[in-house]
């Protein structure tokens, strides 16, 4: 019967969402495991909800109960494939602790091996009870999955990653206040070592959420870790999988919004290293529903990770006809333009940007115009007391695509506008205010 609806929830896979950071609009979603598979990108992410009254180990936790895995091809994109795995699949999980942490997937000779933590019902073969690592399997990166019946035996821990070496030796890492490593035996099922704490890492602060990768044949094993008050991305590299590792830097300083955790995955995609990670941005005050986002991660020539920003604008090129959320901008001209949610009681309805003086500007990089000869451009908008603005090319003095010309209206409007010219490629978009009124965007899209 599990099997079944596993596969009715596979075969309804959920509209394409659009997004900029974050990544997905319609739920909350945390601890990223991006993947390369068959050319496109998954994301196996945690999926927070809010606590069901009375459910939960705590109200003011964690409190999850399922996976979804979402890809995309284009990084902007996405597609939720549905759900995957919940806490109700597995006879060794504690379908009460809603513990459903940070998961990760890989895949070895044809078969997609999908790991979660839980908490166990009972004394799990590990000796003790407490966080478990559960395994399930599927033909497909989508699913369906079928879960093992127990947790894999000897690990006592969360946040469990995968890395298969070029030998075809695979290793799996996960963490409880420390990280840890061990072999698996081909079946990925077992473990073909015993579980070594990884050492020379920073001693004090919490350490979690291990994601290791190879590049140039150096091992980087990168971590969030709390060196002060909330977690920080952090990373060390090494000559072997199961270290020594030598610590290195950051990657991502703590989260501005004050998010306790950051969770990450980081891969090479088309010729471009990503780092996947979460912040809180859909529930401001509260940190225990996150949601995912992407940025481009550099290296320097010396094989050191440059810091990455996290931005609102995110990854990837947008393509001119779809919504383009200008709210999620690259930049803006200073601090008099700001955003806002549109709706403070239901956060998943996204952002507005409003400008107030002549000469404001918001910039969005990369919309894609293709050679489609765009005719028109609608923008939703709003202006209590009526505004213009102009839709520039590639500088805030660019030449002008439109101007929008708003009425009075203290509702959301659709104002559809003719292109003075039709461009091609990719472009940057500016949204230049030519009054001193103020009005907001909520996004822009052509025809
Ligand atoms: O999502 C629950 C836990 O928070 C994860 O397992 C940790 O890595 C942290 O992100």
């Amino acid at each position: 019967m599990k099997t079944i609806l596993s596969i009715l929830a596979w075969i309804v896979t959920i509209p394409a969402l659009l997004a900029q950071n974050p990544l997905i609009m319609d739920q909350f979603t945390a601890d990223p495991s991006a993947r390369v598979f068959n050319d496109r990108v998954y994301v196996f992410p945690s999926h927070d909800i809010p606590a069901p009254e009375g459910k939960g180990l705590r109200e003011d936790w964690f409190c999850m109960e399922d996976y979804h895995v979402f890809s995309s091809e284009n990084l902007t994109q996405w597609i939720d494939h549905g759900m995957i795995v919940s806490q109700y699949d597995a006879d060794w999980v504690d379908s009460t602790s809603y513990s459903m942490w940070a998961p990760d997937c890989i895949e070895r000779n044809g078969k997609y091996y999908f790991y979660y933590p839980a908490n166990t019902k009972n004394v799990g073969p590990n000796g003790r009870k407490g966080f478990g690592i559960g395994v399930a399997i599927a033909d497909n990166p989508e699913g369906p999955y079928v879960v093992e019946d127990e947790p894999i035996e000897g690990i006592f821990g969360i946040d469990p990653n995968i890395l298969i070496d070029n030998d075809g030796q695979a290793y799996i890492y996960w963490s409880m206040g420390d990280i840890f490593v061990a072999k698996l035996k081909d079946n990925m099922l077992e473990l073909a070592s015993e579980p070594h704490k990884i050492e020379n890492l920073p001693s004090e602060g919490l350490k979690e959420g291990p994601w290791v990768f190879k590049r140039n044949g150096t091992y980087y094993l990168t971590f969030p870790h709390v060196e002060n008050k909330t977690e920080r991305l952090e990373y060390a590299v090494g000559d072997n999988p199961m270290g020594p590792f030598e610590m290195k830097g950051v990657i991502m300083d703590e989260s501005p919004t004050g998010c306790w955790t950051n969770h990450h995955s980081i891969i090479e995609y088309n010729d471009q290293w990503y780092l996947f990670y979460h912040h809180n941005d859909l529930s401001p005050h509260f940190d225990k529903n996150r949601s995912i986002r992407a940025d481009s991660l550099f290296f320097n020539t010396d094989g050191t990770i440059r810091k990455v920003t996290p931005t609102l604008r995110g990854v990837g090129i947008t393509r001119a006809d779809k919504r383009i959320q200008i709210d999620r901008y690259s930049d803006i001209s200073g601090d008099g333009v700001k955003t806002a949610f549109i709706d403070t009681l239901d956060t998943h309805k996204g952002w507005k940007v409003t400008l107030s003086q002549k000469g404001e500007w918001v910039r969005y990089n990369k919309v894609d115009f293709n050679d489609k000869n765009y005719k028109v451009v609608g923008t939703k908008v709003m202006s209590p007391t009526g505004s213009r603005f102009e839709i520039r090319l590639d500088a805030p003095d660019g030449d002008v695509l439109a101007t929008v010309d708003m009425k009075n209206t203290n509702d959301w409007a659709v104002e559809n506008t003719r292109l003075k010219n039709s461009p091609t490629g990719v472009h940057d978009l500016f949204v230049v205010s030519d009054e001193n009124t103020a009005f907001s965007v909520d996004w822009i899209k052509f025809e």
